[in-house]
């Protein structure tokens, strides 16, 4: 059967992915439910950052499903190479999740910095060939993949470095507020970015751990890097006037 996978997610791996399903779900309800508390024009962080866990719900809820996954081969017969091989699942449906939740994040974060919005463009754009790259390198099932992934890695490289120094440096000049919640939320970021490629690596890359390992991993990830960063980006917003960043 060309549509399932040998290596593929447990009935306890599809139960994790539910589970962060659900909690990226009651996210985007507690950080709507805050935004009631401000007048609208102050809403933005709390939409931008309950559209990315409303996303990753989704995603989650595919994975969960056994869905959004095509089987990869990552072992050949040496004997006879008509000979069925072994398939791995790989979710490109995460891909679709990180090209519309990664530059949401960024802007969460650029934004705070008050960086103009051609800098904020440009650094989705070299995100964007991140994920691509990362994405194409995953369906790739010759070594050929680890080219796709020298790009991406060049790109998050870059990102980096516009976050841990330009936008940082823009923040504290706005600042004590704005420099502090940058801080902290630019660090986390920076510090779980780094983590995706590693992940990537032993997983789509080298079929190194099993999917169920692999749910673990990139959904701790992801718990940190959307709901735990919203909750901790929204309360740094909780005594900066977006008017003084210009939203
Ligand atoms: C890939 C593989 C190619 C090289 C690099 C990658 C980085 C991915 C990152 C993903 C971040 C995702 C987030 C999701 C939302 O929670 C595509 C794995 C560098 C940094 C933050």
């Amino acid at each position: 059967n060309g549509a399932l996978a040998d290596i593929a997610i447990t009935t306890r791996g599809s139960d994790w992915y539910f589970t962060v399903c659900a909690v990226m779900t009651l996210a985007g309800f507690i950080f709507i439910g805050l935004s009631f508390r401000k007048p609208r024009r102050d809403r933005l962080f709390h939409y931008i950052t309950a559209a990315v866990v409303f996303v990753a719900a989704i995603a989650y809820f595919t994975m969960g499903s056994n869905l959004g996954f095509t089987p990869i081969q990552v072992e050949f017969s040496r004997s006879d190479p008509k000979v069925r091989g072994t398939f791995r699942e790989i979710f490109y449906v995460r891909y679709i999740d990180w090209f519309i939740t990664t530059p949401l994040l960024l802007m969460d974060l650029m934004l705070t910095a008050g960086m103009p919005w051609p800098t904020i463009l440009w650094v989705v754009m070299v995100d964007w060939i991140m994920i691509v790259t990362g994405l194409v390198g995953a369906l790739v099932q010759s070594r050929y993949k680890w080219g796709f992934f020298t790009f991406g890695c060049a790109a998050l490289v870059y990102i980096v470095y516009h976050l841990v120094w330009e936008s940082r440096r823009n923040a504290n000049a706005y600042g004590r507020d704005i420099g502090r919640a940058f801080l902290f939320c630019g660090s986390l970021t920076t510090m779980l970015w780094i983590l995706y490629p590693i992940a990537w690596g032993v997983c789509e890359g080298g079929n190194v751990v099993a999917p169920d390992s692999e749910a673990v991993f990139y959904g701790i990830l992801d718990l940190l890097a959307k709901p735990v960063f919203g909750a901790l980006l929204i309360w740094g917003h909780r005594n900066i006037d977006p008017g003084m960043l210009g939203l």
